[in-house]
């Protein structure tokens, strides 16, 4: 017997399972000529992001040094501590970090501290400080390393926007750069933050002496993370004279570019950060990361410990590109 029409149930929505992107087909993306592919992620851009806008964020160092992890790439790790150490800093003085960062147009401030992992008393402490930021109409990320059970919820209950947990570089080369910890331990806390009900900022670094392979294998690590993180910050190496990756081949500047176009077509909802190493990149360069997607970046005179691009430059920079920045 056919079923009328009005007796055929409502068909459940048809859920298109995300495209999962080999390595291979990453390298084919790098493999295109350099026009195509920045021709072709700016046409994903412009499906899925608001044309010429970039969103703000500032970076501040709540806790800096001593740290007990051996990342090769950083100033605060205590096997080559490049920095003086810093002590958790006071709510005040992150209140008032953050309001200079609204009035300069931040929309979110990124607080990160070099631990292995918060405490749990640290945490409160952090807490206290999401809450005072959020009070300002920020919106609020905040970079801690590995999570303990509850940690994240605990976060989430506070009004946490963001975690930034980096997956820094493949999996095949993770083991070369850091000996302390996992890929593996970052993707356990990248499931806390997520099942927490916390947006994901989770990138990587490039120009460690990585192979255009593996540059390859962290973009489809990243876009294959079901669903893709939020925010995708692409790195490049922050030379720090004194630490294991001081001397490292620094990357094409087209491969860099190459990279960030990867990075939008494989994410096309991402928000993609063009995050560390501005402050080396000339003008021009940064206006071809935006032609190939970048729609974010950090604003202020510092990162965490390195010199950031100061934010005099980039206003005039967007001045004269007629690029907007997102509220
Ligand atoms: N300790 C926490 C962690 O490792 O997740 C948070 C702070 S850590 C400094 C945050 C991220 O900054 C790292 O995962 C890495 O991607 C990036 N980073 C650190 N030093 C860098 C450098 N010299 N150049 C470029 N990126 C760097
Ligand atoms: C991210 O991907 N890059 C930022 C932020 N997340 C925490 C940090 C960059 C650090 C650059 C080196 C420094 O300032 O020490
Ligand atoms: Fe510590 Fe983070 Fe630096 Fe690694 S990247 S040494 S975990 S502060």
């Amino acid at each position: 017997m056919t079923a009328s029409l009005a007796q055929v149930p409502s068909a459940a929505p048809v859920q298109v399972p995300a495209k999962r992107w080999t390595t291979a087909e990453v390298e084919a993306l790098f493999a295109l000529p350099f026009m195509d592919l920045v021709f072709r992620a700016q046409q994903v851009h412009r499906e899925h992001q608001p044309a010429n806008t970039v969103q703000l964020s500032t970076l501040l160092s709540i806790k800096t040094g001593g740290c007990s992890e051996d990342c090769g790439y950083c100033s605060q790790s205590a096997r080559h501590e490049q920095v003086e150490r810093e002590a958790l800093l006071d709510v005040s003085e992150v209140v008032e970090a953050a309001k200079a960062a609204k009035a300069k147009g931040a929309s979110r401030f990124c607080m990160g501290a070099a631990w292995r992992g918060p405490k749990d008393k640290d945490l409160d402490g952090v807490i206290e400080m999401v809450k005072a930021v959020k009070d300002l109409g920020l919106e609020t990320c905040v970079t801690l390393g590995m999570l303990k059970e509850g940690q994240a919820d605990k976060l989430a209950d506070a009004g946490l926007d963001y975690y930034n947990h980096n997956l820094d570089t493949a999996p095949e080369f993770y083991g070369q750069i850091i000996s302390t910890h996992s890929q593996k331990d970052r993707f356990d806390t990248l499931d806390k933050v997520r099942d927490a009900g916390i947006k994901v900022c989770c990138g990587g670094i490039v120009g460690m002496g990585e192979t255009q392979k593996s540059r390859a294998s962290l973009i489809a690590e990243l876009a294959n993370m079901n669903p893709a993180p939020e925010s995708v910050p692409i790195n490049n190496l922050v030379p720090i004279p004194g630490t294991p990756l001081a001397d490292a081949d620094p990357i094409d500047p087209f491969d860099f570019v190459r990279t960030i176009a990867a990075a939008r077509i494989t994410m096309p909802t991402s928000m993609v950060r063009l995050s560390a190493g501005r402050h080396e990149m000339s003008d021009e360069l940064q206006a071809m990361c935006f032609m190939a997607g970048a729609n974010s970046i950090f604003y202020g005179d510092k990162l965490l410990t390195a010199g950031n691009a100061e934010a005099a430059r980039d206003e005039a920079l967007f001045q004269r590109l007629k690029i907007s920045t997102a509220l």
